[in-house]
């Protein structure tokens, strides 16, 4: 999926919201896990039945199907698989946080856009360039750098001055001439909104993944407020605030409701 696409479809459903797909054997509801054969694939294909109207992407994290060895790996490819059929205009983001030397960097990127037939990547840069340059080399396809993460420990490394200024905007600086506005997003986390006005003015257009709203108590509002540009350029990300928001057999439309609510609050900020 291309930018053109992506902020067409945002526009058309009011919402920029992308529901991460973190499967997790120990909050699956029970009957899910009694009853189906891949209850993972099961969960997610009612997650995303009752989800894909008010939300424009879907992000599994790859943590959560590696843990389960090869039915996890398995369960993952059934998900894409399943979301590219039934619900081709959804962006789908492979939350697997790669990169390694050039060579290595190439075979995930095959394995994430040839084999996986995902439209993003999020790739860490710790590696320099030829580690993440590989990602950008195929068409309609996207490489989302971590910039400045959502978690605590982003104050060890991101957060440390470097020549003056936060290392992370030296990294968003940086990795921003490796690509362009149509092959590259960074991941910005929602924790970390206040930190919006400083990267959009290096990052002017760039779209960003924001994760951390919901159950790591970052605020859509405060992300809009210093994020939103002219073409949105935010997808704002919720996993367990969604998908967990129930844990017993009404989950699919517990999910449904917090994903509307969320599109709902959304809908304010698109002109
Ligand atoms: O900085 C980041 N923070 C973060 O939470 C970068 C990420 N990729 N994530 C991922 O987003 C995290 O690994 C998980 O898959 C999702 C957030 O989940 P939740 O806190 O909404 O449940």
């Amino acid at each position: 999926m291309n930018r053109a696409e992506l902020i067409k479809q945002i526009r058309a459903k009011k919402s920029f919201l992308c529901v991460g797909l973190d499967p997790d054997a120990e909050k699956i509801p029970k009957h899910i896990i009694e009853e189906e054969e891949d209850p993972i694939y099961e969960f997610n294909k009612q997650i995303i039945e009752a989800t894909a109207p008010y939300c424009v992407a879907f992000k599994p994290n790859t943590a959560f199907y590696e843990a389960y060895g090869l039915s996890g790996i398995d369960s993952l490819e059934k998900t894409i698989k399943y979301i590219k059929t039934n619900h081709p205009d959804h962006f789908l983001i492979a939350d697997a946080k790669r990169g390694d030397i050039g060579n290595t960097s190439s075979m995930y990127a095959k394995a994430f856009f040839k084999r996986l037939n995902a439209d993003a990547i999020t790739v860490a840069p710790y590696m320099g360039s030829d580690s993440v340059k590989p990602f950008l080399q195929f068409e309609n396809k996207w490489a989302i750098v971590l910039g400045l993460t959502s978690n605590e420990g982003s104050v060890d490394f991101q957060q440390q001055k470097f020549d003056g200024r936060d290392f992370y905007l030296h990294v968003i600086e940086t990795c921003a001439k490796w690509g362009n506005e149509n092959n590259m997003m960074f991941v910005v986390g929602a924790t970390k909104a206040q930190m919006l006005e400083e990267i959009r003015k290096i990052a002017p257009n760039h779209f960003l993944l924001v994760p951390g709203v919901g159950a790591q108590g970052g605020s859509l509002e405060d992300v809009c407020k210093y994020g939103l540009t002219k073409d949105i350029g935010l997808l704002i990300n919720s996993s367990r605030g969604i998908i967990y928001a129930s844990q017993g057999e009404d989950f699919a439309e517990k999910a449904l409701i917090e994903a509307k609510k969320m599109a709902e609050q959304m809908k304010h900020f698109i002109k």
